[in-house]
Protein backbone atom coordinates (compact mmCIF):
# COMPACT_ATOMS: atom_id res chain seq x y z
CA UNK A 1 0.00 0.00 0.00
CA UNK A 2 1.35 3.27 -0.79
CA UNK A 3 1.29 6.70 1.23
CA UNK A 4 -1.64 7.89 -0.77
CA UNK A 5 -3.53 5.03 -0.76
CA UNK A 6 -2.96 4.84 2.86
CA UNK A 7 -3.99 8.08 3.84
CA UNK A 8 -7.54 7.92 1.40
CA UNK A 9 -8.44 4.20 3.09
CA UNK A 10 -7.45 5.72 7.00
CA UNK A 11 -9.50 9.62 6.40
CA UNK A 12 -12.13 8.42 8.59
CA UNK A 13 -9.36 7.24 11.05
CA UNK A 14 -8.08 10.60 11.42
CA UNK A 15 -9.44 13.14 14.22
CA UNK A 16 -10.79 15.62 11.36
CA UNK A 17 -11.93 14.04 8.18
CA UNK A 18 -12.54 17.31 6.45
CA UNK A 19 -9.73 16.14 4.10
CA UNK A 20 -7.68 19.60 5.26
CA UNK A 21 -5.95 16.84 7.51
CA UNK A 22 -4.76 14.80 4.18
CA UNK A 23 -3.90 17.39 2.31
CA UNK A 24 -1.69 18.38 4.91
CA UNK A 25 0.33 15.29 5.13
CA UNK A 26 0.72 14.74 1.29
CA UNK A 27 2.30 18.45 1.55
CA UNK A 28 4.79 16.77 3.92
CA UNK A 29 5.22 13.88 2.32
CA UNK A 30 6.15 16.08 -0.74
CA UNK A 31 8.51 18.28 0.84
CA UNK A 32 10.10 15.04 2.55
CA UNK A 33 10.56 13.43 -0.71
CA UNK A 34 12.21 17.43 -2.26
CA UNK A 35 14.73 17.42 1.34
CA UNK A 36 15.53 13.84 0.84
CA UNK A 37 16.67 14.56 -2.72
CA UNK A 38 18.67 17.33 -1.36
CA UNK A 39 20.70 15.41 1.20
CA UNK A 40 21.52 12.57 -1.03
CA UNK A 41 23.48 14.91 -2.55
CA UNK A 42 25.63 16.06 0.45
CA UNK A 43 28.55 14.45 -0.06
CA UNK A 44 29.43 16.30 -3.38
CA UNK A 45 29.67 19.52 -1.70
CA UNK A 46 33.34 18.71 -1.33
CA UNK A 47 33.29 18.22 -5.10
CA UNK A 48 31.13 21.78 -5.61
CA UNK A 49 32.45 23.73 -2.38
CA UNK A 50 31.42 23.41 0.85
CA UNK A 51 28.16 25.09 2.57
CA UNK A 52 28.45 29.01 2.85
CA UNK A 53 30.90 29.06 0.08
CA UNK A 54 30.30 29.85 -3.23
CA UNK A 55 29.51 26.98 -5.94
CA UNK A 56 30.72 26.37 -9.07
CA UNK A 57 27.86 28.20 -10.82
CA UNK A 58 28.56 31.30 -9.00
CA UNK A 59 25.51 30.66 -6.52
CA UNK A 60 26.00 31.14 -2.35
CA UNK A 61 25.23 27.77 -0.82
CA UNK A 62 22.36 27.39 1.20
CA UNK A 63 23.43 25.07 4.18
CA UNK A 64 21.10 22.12 4.14
CA UNK A 65 19.12 22.84 7.30
CA UNK A 66 18.41 26.28 6.53
CA UNK A 67 17.36 24.88 3.10
CA UNK A 68 15.16 21.86 4.55
CA UNK A 69 13.26 24.84 6.32
CA UNK A 70 12.69 26.88 3.15
CA UNK A 71 11.76 23.84 1.12
CA UNK A 72 9.16 23.03 4.17
CA UNK A 73 8.16 26.43 4.51
CA UNK A 74 7.12 27.22 0.85
CA UNK A 75 5.44 23.99 0.14
CA UNK A 76 3.02 24.85 2.65
CA UNK A 77 2.90 28.34 2.08
CA UNK A 78 2.17 27.57 -1.63
CA UNK A 79 -0.29 25.16 -0.88
CA UNK A 80 -1.90 27.34 1.55
CA UNK A 81 -2.57 24.48 3.87
CA UNK A 82 -2.01 25.55 7.32
CA UNK A 83 -2.21 29.24 9.04
CA UNK A 84 1.02 29.43 10.99
CA UNK A 85 4.56 27.50 11.01
CA UNK A 86 7.04 27.89 14.11
CA UNK A 87 10.42 26.13 13.52
CA UNK A 88 13.80 25.49 14.87
CA UNK A 89 15.09 27.61 12.41
CA UNK A 90 12.99 30.62 12.65
CA UNK A 91 13.21 33.13 16.00
CA UNK A 92 9.05 33.67 15.73
CA UNK A 93 6.37 32.35 14.16
CA UNK A 94 5.45 32.55 10.72
CA UNK A 95 1.77 33.78 10.03
CA UNK A 96 1.03 32.31 6.63
CA UNK A 97 -1.67 34.59 4.70
CA UNK A 98 -3.45 32.80 1.47
CA UNK A 99 -3.43 35.54 -1.19
CA UNK A 100 -6.14 37.49 -0.46
CA UNK A 101 -4.80 38.25 2.79
CA UNK A 102 -7.14 35.48 4.71
CA UNK A 103 -6.21 32.00 5.81
CA UNK A 104 -9.26 30.08 6.36
CA UNK A 105 -7.20 26.97 7.03
CA UNK A 106 -6.98 25.43 10.98
CA UNK A 107 -3.78 23.52 11.43
CA UNK A 108 -0.66 25.17 12.46
CA UNK A 109 2.33 23.33 12.15
CA UNK A 110 5.81 23.39 14.48
CA UNK A 111 8.67 21.20 12.91
CA UNK A 112 12.49 20.93 13.38
CA UNK A 113 13.46 20.46 9.54
CA UNK A 114 16.59 18.72 10.03
CA UNK A 115 17.30 17.66 13.27
CA UNK A 116 21.04 16.42 13.92
CA UNK A 117 22.13 18.22 11.14
CA UNK A 118 25.54 18.47 12.40
CA UNK A 119 26.05 14.86 11.42
CA UNK A 120 25.66 15.55 7.97
CA UNK A 121 29.10 16.08 6.96
CA UNK A 122 29.76 12.95 8.72
CA UNK A 123 27.32 10.98 6.55
CA UNK A 124 25.27 10.03 9.23
CA UNK A 125 21.50 9.59 9.30
CA UNK A 126 19.70 13.05 10.02
CA UNK A 127 15.95 13.83 10.47
CA UNK A 128 12.88 16.19 9.83
CA UNK A 129 10.55 16.25 13.16
CA UNK A 130 6.45 17.90 12.75
CA UNK A 131 4.12 18.20 14.55
CA UNK A 132 0.50 19.67 13.85
CA UNK A 133 -2.27 21.29 16.02
CA UNK A 134 -5.88 22.72 15.10
CA UNK A 135 -5.71 26.54 16.33
CA UNK A 136 -7.16 27.81 19.17
CA UNK A 137 -7.56 31.08 17.92
CA UNK A 138 -10.25 32.17 15.34
CA UNK A 139 -10.21 30.69 11.73
CA UNK A 140 -9.55 33.53 9.13
CA UNK A 141 -7.77 35.51 11.41
CA UNK A 142 -3.98 35.65 11.73
CA UNK A 143 -2.43 33.00 14.20
CA UNK A 144 -0.90 34.31 17.38
CA UNK A 145 1.75 32.92 19.69
CA UNK A 146 -1.60 30.86 21.98
CA UNK A 147 -1.99 28.24 18.98
CA UNK A 148 1.69 27.22 19.62
CA UNK A 149 1.83 26.80 22.77
CA UNK A 150 -0.70 24.24 23.18
CA UNK A 151 0.31 20.76 25.62
CA UNK A 152 1.60 18.15 23.66
CA UNK A 153 -2.11 16.16 24.57
CA UNK A 154 -3.45 18.35 21.86
CA UNK A 155 -1.76 17.16 18.97
CA UNK A 156 -3.37 16.62 16.34
CA UNK A 157 -0.77 14.64 14.34
CA UNK A 158 3.11 14.30 14.40
CA UNK A 159 6.29 12.51 12.74
CA UNK A 160 9.28 12.38 11.44
CA UNK A 161 10.92 12.01 8.12
CA UNK A 162 14.26 9.63 8.75
CA UNK A 163 16.96 9.94 6.06
CA UNK A 164 18.97 7.07 6.68
CA UNK A 165 19.65 3.99 4.99
CA UNK A 166 16.53 3.88 3.22
CA UNK A 167 14.09 7.06 3.67
CA UNK A 168 10.98 6.91 5.85
CA UNK A 169 8.19 8.87 7.09
CA UNK A 170 6.41 7.57 10.08
CA UNK A 171 4.01 9.35 11.66
CA UNK A 172 0.32 9.18 14.23
CA UNK A 173 -2.96 11.00 14.41
CA UNK A 174 -3.49 9.13 17.70
CA UNK A 175 -4.41 6.28 15.80
CA UNK A 176 -1.58 3.92 16.51
CA UNK A 177 1.97 4.64 14.56
CA UNK A 178 2.75 3.77 10.51
CA UNK A 179 5.98 3.71 9.17
CA UNK A 180 6.39 4.24 4.97
CA UNK A 181 9.63 3.39 3.06
CA UNK A 182 10.48 5.46 0.14
CA UNK A 183 11.39 4.00 -2.90
CA UNK A 184 13.19 6.02 -4.65
CA UNK A 185 13.51 4.55 -7.94
CA UNK A 186 9.40 5.56 -8.13
CA UNK A 187 9.64 8.57 -5.75
CA UNK A 188 6.47 6.46 -3.79
CA UNK A 189 6.30 5.94 -0.56
CA UNK A 190 5.29 1.74 1.02
CA UNK A 191 3.63 0.98 4.43
CA UNK A 192 6.40 -1.22 5.53
CA UNK A 193 6.20 -0.74 9.29
CA UNK A 194 2.37 -1.01 9.72
CA UNK A 195 1.18 0.27 13.70
CA UNK A 196 4.80 0.14 15.33
CA UNK A 197 4.62 -1.06 19.04
CA UNK A 198 7.96 0.10 21.19
CA UNK A 199 8.96 -3.36 22.61
CA UNK A 200 7.90 -2.76 26.31
CA UNK A 201 11.08 -4.23 28.16
CA UNK A 202 14.38 -2.75 26.09
CA UNK A 203 17.94 -3.14 26.45
CA UNK A 204 19.24 -0.28 24.75
CA UNK A 205 20.13 2.88 26.41
CA UNK A 206 21.21 6.23 24.38
CA UNK A 207 22.56 9.10 26.76
CA UNK A 208 25.37 11.04 25.89
CA UNK A 209 27.23 9.87 28.45
CA UNK A 210 30.61 11.98 28.17
CA UNK A 211 28.61 14.50 30.03
CA UNK A 212 28.10 12.41 33.07
CA UNK A 213 30.03 14.61 35.43
CA UNK A 214 27.31 17.27 35.00
CA UNK A 215 24.33 14.74 35.94
CA UNK A 216 22.38 14.70 38.53
CA UNK A 217 22.72 11.99 41.06
CA UNK A 218 19.74 9.90 39.32
CA UNK A 219 20.96 10.02 36.44
CA UNK A 220 24.65 8.76 37.26
CA UNK A 221 22.98 6.14 39.27
CA UNK A 222 20.81 4.74 36.25
CA UNK A 223 23.41 4.83 33.92
CA UNK A 224 25.41 2.44 36.33
CA UNK A 225 22.84 0.73 36.67
CA UNK A 226 22.90 -0.10 33.00
CA UNK A 227 26.50 -1.23 33.47
CA UNK A 228 26.29 -3.58 35.80
CA UNK A 229 25.87 -7.36 35.85
CA UNK A 230 22.27 -9.12 36.44
CA UNK A 231 20.98 -11.77 34.27
CA UNK A 232 17.28 -11.81 35.43
CA UNK A 233 17.49 -8.18 34.00
CA UNK A 234 19.19 -8.98 31.02
CA UNK A 235 21.92 -6.18 32.05
CA UNK A 236 24.74 -4.83 31.02
CA UNK A 237 22.72 -2.98 28.80
CA UNK A 238 23.81 -1.89 25.30
CA UNK A 239 25.26 1.43 24.90
CA UNK A 240 23.98 3.37 21.62
CA UNK A 241 24.07 6.97 20.73
CA UNK A 242 24.03 8.70 17.41
CA UNK A 243 23.55 12.01 18.41
CA UNK A 244 20.54 12.15 15.98
CA UNK A 245 17.50 12.57 17.58
CA UNK A 246 15.25 10.93 14.88
CA UNK A 247 17.68 8.10 14.15
CA UNK A 248 18.21 7.08 18.01
CA UNK A 249 14.25 7.10 18.40
CA UNK A 250 13.72 4.85 15.95
CA UNK A 251 15.98 2.46 16.13
CA UNK A 252 15.10 2.13 19.38
CA UNK A 253 11.04 2.11 18.70
CA UNK A 254 12.00 -0.81 16.57
CA UNK A 255 14.46 -2.64 18.95
CA UNK A 256 13.60 -1.52 22.51
CA UNK A 257 15.26 1.14 24.39
CA UNK A 258 15.23 4.28 25.91
CA UNK A 259 16.69 7.95 24.66
CA UNK A 260 17.54 10.18 27.42
CA UNK A 261 19.00 14.14 26.83
CA UNK A 262 18.86 15.02 31.00
CA UNK A 263 19.49 18.36 32.31
CA UNK A 264 23.13 18.83 33.33
CA UNK A 265 24.54 21.04 35.28
CA UNK A 266 25.97 22.90 32.33
CA UNK A 267 22.47 22.65 30.79
CA UNK A 268 19.67 22.54 33.55
CA UNK A 269 16.74 22.24 31.21
CA UNK A 270 18.83 19.57 28.91
CA UNK A 271 19.20 20.24 25.39
CA UNK A 272 15.99 19.81 23.24
CA UNK A 273 12.87 21.97 22.55
CA UNK A 274 9.84 20.99 23.72
CA UNK A 275 7.56 22.26 20.77
CA UNK A 276 9.00 20.62 17.86
CA UNK A 277 11.43 17.82 19.07
CA UNK A 278 10.04 16.73 22.55
CA UNK A 279 6.33 16.59 21.64
CA UNK A 280 5.77 15.29 18.51
CA UNK A 281 8.21 12.60 19.25
CA UNK A 282 6.37 11.75 22.73
CA UNK A 283 3.05 11.78 20.95
CA UNK A 284 4.44 9.05 18.61
CA UNK A 285 6.28 7.12 21.80
CA UNK A 286 2.86 7.11 23.42
CA UNK A 287 1.05 5.66 20.38
CA UNK A 288 3.36 3.02 20.13
CA UNK A 289 3.19 2.16 23.95
CA UNK A 290 6.38 3.94 24.88
CA UNK A 291 6.66 6.43 27.58
CA UNK A 292 8.57 10.03 27.43
CA UNK A 293 8.64 12.13 30.28
CA UNK A 294 11.13 15.09 31.55
CA UNK A 295 12.41 12.33 33.98
CA UNK A 296 9.30 13.17 36.45
CA UNK A 297 6.30 14.78 34.34
CA UNK A 298 4.87 13.13 31.43
CA UNK A 299 5.82 15.63 28.85
CA UNK A 300 2.64 15.70 26.41
CA UNK A 301 1.36 17.57 29.90
CA UNK A 302 4.23 20.22 30.02
CA UNK A 303 2.52 23.43 29.22
CA UNK A 304 4.70 25.29 27.02
CA UNK A 305 5.73 29.01 28.38
CA UNK A 306 7.99 29.30 24.72
CA UNK A 307 8.26 28.94 21.43
CA UNK A 308 11.79 27.46 21.48
CA UNK A 309 11.39 26.25 25.20
CA UNK A 310 14.15 23.29 26.10
CA UNK A 311 13.06 20.59 28.43
CA UNK A 312 15.01 17.51 29.41
CA UNK A 313 13.77 14.79 27.41
CA UNK A 314 13.17 10.59 28.46
CA UNK A 315 11.68 8.36 25.82
CA UNK A 316 11.59 4.88 24.64
CA UNK A 317 10.38 1.33 26.06
CA UNK A 318 7.72 1.94 29.34
CA UNK A 319 9.89 -0.13 31.69
CA UNK A 320 13.05 1.48 30.57
CA UNK A 321 11.82 4.94 31.12
CA UNK A 322 10.26 3.81 34.33
CA UNK A 323 13.12 2.44 36.06
CA UNK A 324 15.33 5.68 34.52
CA UNK A 325 12.49 7.86 36.58
CA UNK A 326 12.93 5.91 39.75
CA UNK A 327 15.98 7.12 39.71
CA UNK A 328 15.49 10.35 39.27
CA UNK A 329 12.68 10.84 42.07
CA UNK A 330 15.04 8.90 44.76
CA UNK A 331 18.02 10.42 44.31
CA UNK A 332 17.10 13.85 42.49
CA UNK A 333 13.76 14.79 43.85
CA UNK A 334 15.32 17.78 45.62
CA UNK A 335 17.72 18.25 42.63
CA UNK A 336 14.61 18.78 40.56
CA UNK A 337 14.29 23.14 41.18
CA UNK A 338 17.36 23.09 39.36
CA UNK A 339 15.86 22.57 35.97
CA UNK A 340 12.24 23.57 37.25
CA UNK A 341 14.12 27.36 38.24
CA UNK A 342 16.53 28.08 36.16
CA UNK A 343 15.21 29.56 32.73
CA UNK A 344 17.69 28.01 29.57
CA UNK A 345 15.36 29.14 27.02
CA UNK A 346 17.11 31.08 24.28
CA UNK A 347 17.47 29.72 21.04
CA UNK A 348 21.20 29.45 20.87
CA UNK A 349 23.05 26.05 21.02
P1 LIG B 1 19.99 20.06 16.64
O1 LIG B 1 18.54 20.39 16.59
O2 LIG B 1 20.87 21.27 16.71
O3 LIG B 1 20.40 19.14 15.51
O4 LIG B 1 20.24 19.32 18.05
C1 LIG B 1 19.47 18.20 18.37
C2 LIG B 1 20.35 17.00 18.40
C3 LIG B 1 19.60 15.70 18.55
O5 LIG B 1 19.26 15.13 17.31
C4 LIG B 1 20.60 14.85 19.25
O6 LIG B 1 20.03 13.78 19.92
C5 LIG B 1 21.28 15.82 20.16
O7 LIG B 1 21.17 17.08 19.54
C6 LIG B 1 22.73 15.52 20.34
O8 LIG B 1 23.29 16.44 21.20
P2 LIG B 1 24.74 16.19 21.87
O9 LIG B 1 25.73 16.42 20.79
O10 LIG B 1 24.84 17.23 22.95
O11 LIG B 1 24.76 14.80 22.41
MG1 LIG C 1 16.93 19.75 16.41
Amino acid sequence: MTLGEFIISNQKAFKYSSGELSRLINSIRLAAKVVNHEIRKAGLVDITGAAGDINIQGEAQQKLDVLANDLFKQTLINREIVCGIASEEEDDYVIVEGQNKTNDNKYVLLMDPLDGSSNIDVNVSVGTIFSIYRRVSPIGTPVTKEDFLQKGSEQVAAGYVAYGTSTMLVFTTGNGVNGFTLNPAIGTFYLSHPNIKFPEIGKIYSVSEGYFTHFQEGMKRFLVHCKELNKEDNRPYTARYIGSLVTDFHRNMLKGGVYIYPATAITPNGKLRLLYECNPMAFICEQAGGKASDGFTRILDIKPSELHQRVPFYCGSKQLVQKAERFMSEFSAEEKPYYDMVSNNDNTH
